[in-house]
């Protein structure tokens, strides 16, 4: 057997896994796995971006753009705390990466050296991470190298998704033993579960009795590339779909089907079908509380008088929120598949739905009239819809949109329409700032070929600016989209509603004199290299959009956005104790509409 370095079969392993990037930042603890980068630098790699926050958000948004994980590299001690956000953010989403941080040697282990962490337990950095990744491996030496690395890979991958943790010590980067490089694990789907005959049988019972069914799709779906699946069985028996924001695009979001999204930042139509359906079957998603205005009955959903089906590959989502009345674990293209094959032979018929079909157009049409006007207005600060509206004119079916959090999401999860699965970026469970902006870089990196731009708040992309360096120093043209409302409107907006008309700290004020304040950011982006214009009128956006896109370098557009124009709400949120409002588009839940039998 070849005696080989640690680093050396972590660099041939990820090799061998197809991980064509690590990205990372050095420190004194990883150089031993930069040195061995550097010797394959050919086949592997490195980009180092200025934040770890940064290299873990662009991992996950690679991993969701291409269904590829790709690793990071992260020092010992605090460069490695710094990934603790962006790996929350891609376990809250099921996005896989695998993050390699670098501890202190094993011979100085609880001598409290240099950045170690070892309060309650030696190099303690695992005890760290734990919540936020599936499994955090700490091999010791390098004979134990091959399983930690096989079992990471496999981990990660496998199930649902998430992040993984190697952590490593300095000394097991640099020694050497006889090992062997164990064999790649397998790629993201190739195993598949399937749901039982009995189980199959069961739901499409309950599916052709339906009179007002609806189908929830989410992140699942998109992970288990069931989109085809999904179209065909929505089209075949005429079943409108309902998407969590990292399901959009499974089915074209232009297809009359297609009823959005659902919760307080939903569309009228989603809320509208999910609280009168009679039966909803969820597929890869969760009933998370935006997406099911706060469990609270009859705004977006109305258990347990409607009937679920409700199936993931993670047992932990079964019930969680809503007891389900069928409850399947199983992948969600494989049950699509089983669905399928089991409605065939039972022959349905074409017009059942034809009344159901009839109150969703309606509502379709009613959520159009109400909302048609503003998508055509122009104005100065910039309507919000007229930035939706014109990036969907400007942007190809194929082109990846990074959305951050705050206001901005609250108008793409309302009003985006993703043409394709794997489009459109969210960092829906954990919402962390800077995913947007950062994430751009992972996801043009995963696709070089199509447009790539990052929609991001003033507050958002004040936490990560330094990705316009990165995106200088190796050339990514991503266009960053800065939604410039002078402050942290969103959190603002809650501050207003729910505090008797107060604000602290939610806005950016210059000095005394309270004038709203913001870096230049053209000037900035200027500064670091990057192409940028600012944009205060709405006639201005889409001309200026479509020359970024074009010009086919790193840009940011500034554009500066009405703060006072806020997302109609047709569901509602909740923050008990503190009351929620009633949504100001929408009905509430009429008892009228009886239970299945
Ligand atoms: C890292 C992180 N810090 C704080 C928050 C809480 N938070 C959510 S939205 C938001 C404001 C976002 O501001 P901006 O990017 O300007 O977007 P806007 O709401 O103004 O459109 C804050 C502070 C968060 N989600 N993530
Ligand atoms: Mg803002």
């Amino acid at each position: 057997m070849p005696r080989t370095k640690g680093a050396d079969l972590i660099t041939e392993y990820l090799i061998a896994n197809k991980i064509p990037y690590v990205f990372g930042i050095c420190g004194h603890g990883n150089v031993g796995m930069l040195d061995s980068l550097h010797a394959a630098r050919d086949r592997i790699k490195m980009i180092s971006p200025r934040h770890e926050q940064v290299a873990a958000h662009m991992a996950d948004a690679y991993f969701r753009v291409r269904h590829e994980p790709v690793a990071t590299l992260t020092s010992c001690g605090p460069g490695s705390c710094n990934i603790v956000m962006p790996l929350a953010c891609a376990i809250a989403d099921s996005s896989a990466l695998l993050a390699i941080t670098a501890n202190v040697p094993t011979s100085q282990f609880n001598r409290s050296p240099f950045q170690e962490i070892n309060k309650h337990f030696q190099a303690d950095f695992p005890n760290i991470i734990r919540p936020v990744v599936k499994r955090s491996f700490q091999p010791t030496r390098v004979d134990m190298l091959p399983l930690a690395l096989r079992q990471s890979m496999t981990t990660m991958l496998s199930g649902r998704p998430g992040p993984v943790n190697l952590d490593v010590p300095f000394n097991v980067f640099q020694e050497a033993d006889n090992v062997e490089l164990p064999p790649p694990s397998p790629p993201l789907n190739a195993q598949r579960s399937g749901a039982s005959p009995n189980e199959i049988s069961a739901c499409v019972d309950l599916i052709l009795k339906a009179q007002r069914p609806v189908l929830f799709v989410g992140h699942g779906v998109t992970l288990s590339e069931a989109s085809r699946e999904l179209t065909e069985f929505a089209n075949n028996l005429g079943i409108p779909v309902i998407s969590s924001p990292n399901g959009m695009g499974c089915l074209d979001m232009t297809d009359p089907l297609s009823l959005g999204f659902i919760g307080r930042n939903g569309a009228y139509p989603a809320n509208e079908a999910g609280r009168r359906a009679d039966l909803v079957i969820a597929i890869g998603a969760r009933f998370d509380d935006r997406s099911a205005s706060s469990w609270m009955p009859g705004y977006s959903w109305n258990f347990p008088h409607t009937k679920l089906i409700h199936v993931d590959v993670d047992p932990s989502e079964l019930g969680r929120n809503y007891p389900p009345d069928i409850g399947v674990l199983a992948d969600a293209r494989t049950f699509l598949q089983q669905l399928l094959a089991e409605v065939a032979p039972r022959n349905p018929k074409g017009d059942a739905l034809k009344a159901w079909h009839a109150d969703i157009k309606k509502w379709q049409e009613t959520w159009q009239k109400f909302t048609a006007p503003n998508f055509d207005m122009h104005a100065s600060p910039i309507r919000p819809e007229r930035i939706v509206m014109d990036c969907q004119d400007v942007l190809p079916h194929d082109a990846i949109l990074c959305c951050d959090v705050g206001v901005s999401h609250n108008w793409y999860m309302q009003f985006w329409k993703a043409r394709r699965p794997q489009t459109m970026m969210n960092s829906w469970g954990f919402s962390g700032m800077g995913f947007g902006a950062s994430g751009a870089l992972g996801a043009k990196l995963a696709a070089p070929d199509r447009p790539v731009v990052a929609v991001t708040g003033d507050g958002c992309f004040t936490m990560v600016p330094h990705v316009l360096c990165t995106a200088v120093e190796y050339n990514i043209p991503v266009v960053w989209v800065i939604w410039n409302n002078f402050g942290w409107v969103s959190i603002r907006d809650i501050q207003l509603g729910m505090f008797g008309g107060h604000e602290l700290g939610t806005m950016f004020h210059e000095g005394p004199n309270q004038k709203p304040y913001n870096p230049d950011f053209a000037a900035w982006a200027r500064a670091t290299g990057v192409e940028a214009m600012t944009i205060t009128k709405s006639q201005d956006f889409k001309g200026a959009l479509e020359h970024a896109v074009k010009a086919n370098k790193p840009f940011v557009l500034d554009v500066h956005v009405d703060a006072e124009v806020r997302p109609p709400s047709t569901g509602a949120w909740q923050l008990p104790p503190t009351p929620y409002k009633e949504p100001v588009f929408g009905a509430r839940f009429l008892p009228d509409v009886a239970p299945v039998k």
